[in-house]
């Protein structure tokens, strides 16, 4: 059964991949798996972008498939967002804020936000990035759960971390106190088409600046008006990939 399914797999057969990232989610025969696929053919870019509930990351990673196909690169996006109270779970959310030409097979989008709850996938996210990197994707997106704790360990997960944050939440200490910042590779301000980005980014880039590691960009985007949209994407192209990443990836789930 495992067997056929990996060898579909090899044959880049999708429902092959959808199937063994749901056993990959919720904890089933991940070392067989993870055996069976073997390492990737050429590195895939990994970025994730994260931030705090409602911030847009759905939306703005619809924006970045569209970058990604006009590139000619193949996409996949795993969005692990939680079944946030406040928008009554995002599943249905994702595919429909996401729109993929259903007949472009460059692009993959899997919602994992039902996938043993948002603890468990998040503890697997770097097996779930491995096999899409073991697929063949040039890009890998993640749409990982909003600010806390698991966004720091992501970071050794991604070539590119990407924090977003809006204006006027009224937590704007959040970002500090977390440490976010100081793991982002790119800030965006986004939501920019509302009033305040300009403040939030201000205060961002005053922040970077009394820290002592290299400064990320910061970047106001509106996915709403696509302003910004193809900056980030060159910011997030210029980016070195993180050397490792891809081991890191693939033990993330033993070495936890
Ligand atoms: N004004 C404005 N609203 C936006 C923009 N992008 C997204 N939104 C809105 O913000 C809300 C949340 O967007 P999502 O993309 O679902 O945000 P999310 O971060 O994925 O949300 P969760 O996964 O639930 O944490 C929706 O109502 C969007 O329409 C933008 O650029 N400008
Ligand atoms: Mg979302």
């Amino acid at each position: 059964m495992l067997d056929e399914l990996l060898q579909r797999f090899q044959r880049r057969d999708r429902n092959a991949l959808a199937r063994l990232l749901s056993l990959v989610a919720h904890g089933e025969r991940v070392d067989d798996i993870l055996h069976g696929i073997g390492a990737p053919a050429k590195p895939a870019r990994v970025v994730a972008l994260t931030g705090g509930g409602g911030v847009g990351k759905s939306t703005l990673a619809g924006k970045l498939v569209e970058q990604a196909r006009l590139h000619g690169l193949t996409v996949c996006v795993l969005a692990c967002d939680p079944q946030s109270p406040l928008t009554g779970g995002a599943l249905l959310g994702d595919r429909f804020r996401m729109p993929a030409r259903p007949d472009d097979d460059g692009v993959f989008i899997r919602s994992l936000a039902a996938a043993g709850g948002r603890g468990a996938v998040a503890e697997r996210l770097g097996p779930l990035i491995y096999l899409c990197e073991s697929f063949g994707f040039d890009v890998v997106l993640v749409e990982t759960v909003g600010a806390g704790q698991g966004d720091t360990a992501v970071h050794a997960l991604v070539d590119v971390l990407v924090l977003l944050l809006q204006p006027e939440t009224g937590d704007d200490l959040q970002w500090e106190k977390a440490g976010l910042l100081e793991v982002a590779d790119v800030v965006v301000v986004h939501k920019a088409d509302m009033p305040g980005a300009e403040r939030v980014e201000a205060q961002v880039l005053a922040t970077l600046a009394l820290s002592a590691g290299a400064a990320a960009p910061v970047l106001r985007v509106s996915a709403r008006t696509g302003a910004g949209v193809e900056a980030l994407w060159s910011a997030i192209a210029a980016r070195p990939l993180r050397r490792g990443r891809s081991d890191a990836t693939r033990s993330a789930e033993k070495n936890r």
